[in-house]
């Protein structure tokens, strides 16, 4: 991790033209140079219409320069911004003066990085600075902003608060044992049990949803050859995307098509037939189908309804991630269809709804509510972790009334939220993280 005794500087609007250009720097000494490159320090949070300077005194640029004097800004340092002419060149010479006057060329994130490290933000808050700025839909807009103003970080401290309240009762229990303690009899214990659970519950279902907002939804369709994959893809998407032919092993490669289902956005992967013997470009189709299974968020496994051999999905899938049976070419005589199964034909398009319908079930897009936030896999992980901690600690309550290992495993699971909004981070952690920023964010 870079010092924070450093000043650094970086243009903050992309590079290549535009009406204005702005350069931010932020550091102990922005003061000075802001000193330097106005000839006076602006009055703090006022735009003030002054010439650009480099070191030499020569103008630069002219425009409005902000100036937020420490801890009153975003990073929490002082920080100056020069509001000038958008060209890169223009935008160049000023970084370049910022530079010779003591400042550094800024990483990428580095400011949102000072933020945290200031206690400005907490991490998933930064996090949703890149989300916001990343998003793809209006919606994903709107749920970054949510994560942004702290609702995710909310919803998270209030249950490490819970889980404090617990852990807290658990451990005064066996700090002033009068007599052997029966936990189990313990009806507030057993209430706050409950009320954690449902608290995790309901805030993973939560950080699911907001994470199939910020990355969209990605179903994998996976089957024998032949059983009607790539002509289910082409269905769903309404464009002839994928080579269709009787011929058995015709896909080979790994196709994605973007699709949006009332609001939802889908990824859908068309791969090879899985099969015995293929030959050699098919084994590399079939390669690829199985690591595209390793990220799905749901599979569709097609069968053939007029066949009986459907082979077998062997791969590990995600955590959560379910398959669903999907009978095609139920249009054919003879064909077979099963209750529990979706049922269509790719040929006629019965069924498609249906099909439609469970997709954005297999999501939770149903309840995907107003209060809706982005989350990422880091949350849903970290989520994971806690849920199993907690899990864990109420199995050994309950089948051994053992209180010591409750508590510990409730200290686990809350250290495991904990790493959501970077109370407990390593800088691994938030080099990864800040490093998906661009420069000037
Ligand atoms: N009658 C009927 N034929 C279908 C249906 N779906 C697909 N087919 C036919 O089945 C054959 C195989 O279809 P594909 O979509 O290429 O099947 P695939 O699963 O992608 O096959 P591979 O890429 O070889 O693994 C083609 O001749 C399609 O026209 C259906 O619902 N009804
Ligand atoms: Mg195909």
């Amino acid at each position: 991790m870079q010092s924070l005794a450093d000043t650094i500087v970086a243009a903050a609007t992309p590079p290549g033209t535009g009406g204005v250009g702005i350069v931010r720097i932020s550091g102990p000494d922005a003061e000075g140079i802001a000193r330097r490159m106005l000839g006076s320090l602006p009055e703090p949070r006022y735009a003030s219409f002054r010439n650009f300077k480099n070191e030499e005194g020569e103008d630069l640029d002219t425009g409005l320069a902000l100036y937020f004097p420490a801890p009153t800004s975003f990073t929490g340092e002082s920080v100056l911004e020069l509001h000038g002419h958008g060209g890169p060149l223009v935008m160049a010479m000023l970084v370049d003066a910022a530079i010779s006057l003591g400042a550094r060329r800024a990483q990428p994130g580095e400011f949102s990085q000072r933020a945290f490290l200031n206690g400005k933000l907490d991490l998933s808050q930064a996090e949703a600075i890149a989300d916001l700025i990343n998003a793809g839909t209006s919606q994903a807009a709107r749920a970054a902003l949510r994560s942004l103003s702290g609702e995710f970080s909310k919803a998270v401290n209030t249950l490490a608060e819970l889980l404090t309240r617990l852990r807290l009762h658990v451990e005064a229990a066996i700090d002033f044992p009068e007599e052997e303690i029966d936990f189990l009899s313990d009806e507030l214990l057993k209430k706050r049990l409950d009320e954690c659970a449902d608290a995790f519950a309901l805030l993973q279902d939560e950080a699911r949803q907001g994470r199939v907002l910020r990355d969209g939804f990605r179903v994998v369709i996976v089957g024998r050859p032949n059983a009607g994959k790539s002509s289910l893809l082409n269905l769903l998407s309404g464009q002839d995307a994928a080579i269709v032919t009787e011929i058995a092993g015709t896909t080979r490669d790994v196709l994605r098509e973007q699709i949006d289902i009332d609001g939802l956005a889908v990824e859908l992967v068309d791969t090879a037939g899985l099969r015995e013997n293929p030959d050699r470009v098919e084994a590399e189709g079939i390669r690829r189908a199985r690591e595209a299974l390793r990220s799905a968020d749901a599979v569709l496994w097609i069968q053939d309804a007029t066949e009986t051999e459907h082979g077998v999905i062997d791969e590990p899938l995600p955590d959560g991630t379910k398959i669903t049976i999907v009978r095609n070419k139920i249009d054919l005589p003879g064909a077979k269809r099963e209750p529990a199964a979706v049922n269509i034909s790719a040929k006629t398009g019965e069924g498609l709804d249906a099909l439609r319908q469970r997709i954005r079930d297999l999501a939770g897009y149903e309840n995907l509510s107003e209060g809706a936030f982005t989350a990422r896999s880091r949350h849903v992980n970290a989520l994971e972790r806690a849920a199993i901690h907690f899990r864990t600690g109420t199995t050994a309550l309950e089948e051994a009334n053992a209180g010591e290992l409750l508590a510990e495993e409730l200290r686990l699971a809350q250290r495991a939220l904990g790493a959501i909004t970077g109370e407990v981070s390593s800088d691994d952690l938030l080099g990864r993280i800040f490093s998906e920023f661009c420069i000037g964010k």
